[in-house]
């Protein structure tokens, strides 16, 4: 039988569930531990005489400090998956007990269950995102999506050519700060996930973007404004981005992903596991460490390879599949 949920994603495209997660049991902890990779960076790479002052700042601050040091590729240190290219043996990513309880948690789960059904495994495509006033980032990362603005894109476009044909996957994004027009929530447009999978193309920095974006300015957008404990569910399809953080305040999210079981995760050999099922004896993937060994074994796939992980745009033969032949 279908349910309600799922019924109002694929009708619409987004759906916003209220009070799922609890900010001390559930979010704060992964706070926790991004603060805890900051000391790490502060120590390694701040001046000797002000270590012991900046270790006393509070998050923002102490992030807005960290973010000056001028640390290759910052973001990387706080993104829940191993980087696109050029991965090494010393390559970080922010894989956390906190996040694998998020990732894990009953809560989530129980949504998801109601759009994916019981066989369940967790997508490699994530990221946790610090997003800092807009006013305060340098100009090469306004455009770029973990710290600044997001292009319009529709999530199945950021899977290899399998996984955009094959694999039903939804996105669960999470705030850990109030999330408004104001601060860059991300905006979609009701319906447009009907179209279906769109001609993208490569933009800022390689970033997916959807072919003839700007036709979209014209249109009426939802903002997907959200409380923290809520989640923001988007259909693979729906057309997305993110607004700029025009506030004086970090905001701050998760974006996580579900698919089908026995479906190709499209970001292969990044981890793609279980995580419910109701058929299935034994799940292998039970805890942190377990969870942790698998990005460990993807890590040494990958380090060989130019890219960990390639996503051909889809660009299909004709122009049928161009936003601007749709609307
Ligand atoms: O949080 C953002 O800025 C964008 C998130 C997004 O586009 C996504 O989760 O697909």
């Amino acid at each position: 039988m279908i349910n309600n949920l799922q019924k109002n994603l694929s009708a619409q495209g987004y759906l916003i569930v209220k009070n799922v997660l609890d900010y001390n049991r559930d979010l704060k902890p992964v706070l926790n531990d991004m603060e805890f990779v900051m000391d790490c960076l502060i120590q390694k790479h701040a001046k000797k005489k002000e270590i012991k002052k900046i270790l006393n700042l509070d998050f923002k601050k102490k992030y807005s400090y960290v973010s000056t040091l001028k640390i290759d590729d910052l973001d990387q240190y706080f993104n829940t998956r191993l980087p696109r290219d050029h991965v090494k043996k010393d390559s970080d990513y922010f894989a956390t007990q906190s996040l694998w309880n998020l990732i894990t948690n009953k809560n989530i789960l129980d949504v998801v269950e109601k759009i994916l059904g019981k066989e369940i495994m967790s997508n490699p495509v994530q990221n946790t995102r610090i997003k800092q006033p807009e006013k305060k980032l340098p100009r090469e990362s306004i455009n770029d999506g973990l710290s600044g603005r997001t292009p319009w894109h529709q999530d199945a476009a950021v899977l290899n050519t399998k996984g955009q044909k094959l694999t039903d996957m939804v996105t669960v994004w999470i705030p850990f700060t109030k999330t408004t027009k104001r601060n860059g929530c991300m905006i979609t447009v009701k319906k447009i996930n009907k179209m279906g999978l769109l001609n993208h193309i490569s933009g800022y920095k390689g970033q997916v973007e959807l072919k003839n974006s700007e036709l979209l300015d014209k249109m009426e957008y939802i903002y997907l404004e959200a409380d923290v404990g809520d989640l923001i569910l988007l259909h693979k399809h729906s057309i997305h981005c993110s607004l700029p953080n025009r506030s004086n305040d970090f905001r701050i999210s998760a974006d996580l992903r579900y698919n089908v079981a026995g479906q190709p995760s499209g970001r292969e050999p990044l981890p793609n596991f279980y995580v419910r099922s109701k058929y299935k004896k034994n799940i292998k993937i039970q805890n942190f460490k377990q969870w942790l060994m698998l990005w460990e074994k993807a890590k040494e796939k990958c380090i060989p390879r130019k890219y960990a992980f390639k996503y051909p745009l889809p660009t299909f033969k004709t122009t049928k599949r161009d936003l601007s032949r749709l609307i």
